[in-house]
């Protein structure tokens, strides 16, 4: 008599066309976007589910887990885990994984992209000359040099140290800001936020989500940063006070933007929209085929390690 495999309670699919096989390989597979009531699925299969896969954007709070009396590990995909109530998994001895490093070179490319496209104002160029504005009128306005800037990381990670990488590339002068300085690293600790911003030409947003950053870049880092100053976020739109940063903005108290990510995604505040010194872009750093595979491949293996071993490979920090 063979014995039924445990449950996979998946949230959402996963990028790559051979995960159905690889989960089903240990597991039997609830696709839970599949089902036409999801609450009764979770109801009727609650004490099967010992595995569940979800995302860096797939809100997975405690109600949720707290319904799941058996499960054992939540792998996600993504490498910001601010989305999943990670301390109340964690103190039900549930494991929860990410994904870190696979993403690094994208994230850290797409940061400097933005960097750089604020700068030279390539969204406003764009837009010129598609619209027929090159010889038919004013001229297109100046933009600020990237190249031997001052430019501050907040959030000297894994993320943040490949985007100093790109900056040392560019002869940058750089310093950062973290809750501790580093032993580890060739560049300036800056132990204020805002005199960093002061320092800065451009301040690049490189932290965690969640509650220990929410609103960390308030109305008066974006005042020291100021009208010749520019912001980069590619971490969580929860880090800016998305108010403060469109007022500033607006004010020409700050003098440009570029985002990745924003408090209420997909909503955008309009006037971001409207604003020649502001580029957004809709949450794309992870956003490349062969990132977005190696973040699927490594769900995938911490799935497969905790079905065979009962751990996971990448474990989140424990909070
Ligand atoms: C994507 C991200 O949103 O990894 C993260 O934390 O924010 C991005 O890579 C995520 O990977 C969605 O799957």
């Amino acid at each position: 008599m063979t014995t039924a495999k445990p449950a996979l309670l998946q949230l959402l699919p996963l990028t790559v066309p051979y995960s159905p096989e690889r989960l089903a390989k240990h597991f039997e597979l609830i696709e839970l976007w599949k089902a036409p009531d999801a609450q009764a699925v979770i109801a009727s299969r609650k004490n099967d589910i010992v595995a569940l896969v979800t995302s860096a954007m797939t809100p997975t709070r405690a109600e949720l887990i707290d319904a799941l009396p058996n499960l054992k590990a939540i792998c996600s995909q993504g490498v910001g885990y601010d989305a999943i109530d990670v301390k109340h998994a964690q103190s039900k001895g549930i494991q929860v994984s990410n994904t870190p490093d696979v993403l690094n070179d994208c994230v850290a490319d797409l940061a400097f992209g933005l960097l750089l496209a604020t700068a030279r104002k390539l969204g406003h160029a764009e837009r010129y000359v598609r619209a027929n504005q090159w010889g038919n009128g004013a001229a297109f306005p100046l933009g600020t040099k990237v190249s031997h800037k001052k430019v501050g990381i907040v959030g000297l990670g894994r993320i943040g140290m490949a985007i100093a990488q790109r900056a040392a590339g560019f002869d940058m002068d750089i310093r950062y800001h973290n809750r501790r300085a580093r032993s580890d690293v060739p560049y300036g600790y800056e132990a204020s936020l805002t005199d960093l911003a002061s320092w800065a030409d451009f301040l690049i947003i490189a932290t965690v989500g969640g509650d220990a950053t929410r609103r960390l870049i308030n109305a008066e880092v974006l005042k020291a940063l100021g009208p010749d100053g520019a912001i980069i976020n590619i971490a969580r739109g929860s880090v800016i006070d998305e108010a403060a940063l469109v007022s500033a903005l607006a004010s020409g108290e700050l003098g440009g933007a570029g985002l990745d990510v924003y408090e209420a995604e997909p909503t955008v505040p309009d006037a971001l929209k409207t604003m020649d010194n502001v580029v957004i872009v809709p949450h794309i750093a992870s956003a490349t085929n062969e990132t977005r595979k190696a973040m699927a491949d490594l769900v995938l293996d911490n799935v497969d390690a905790f079905a065979t071993t009962g751990k996971v490979i990448t474990p989140v920090p424990a909070l």
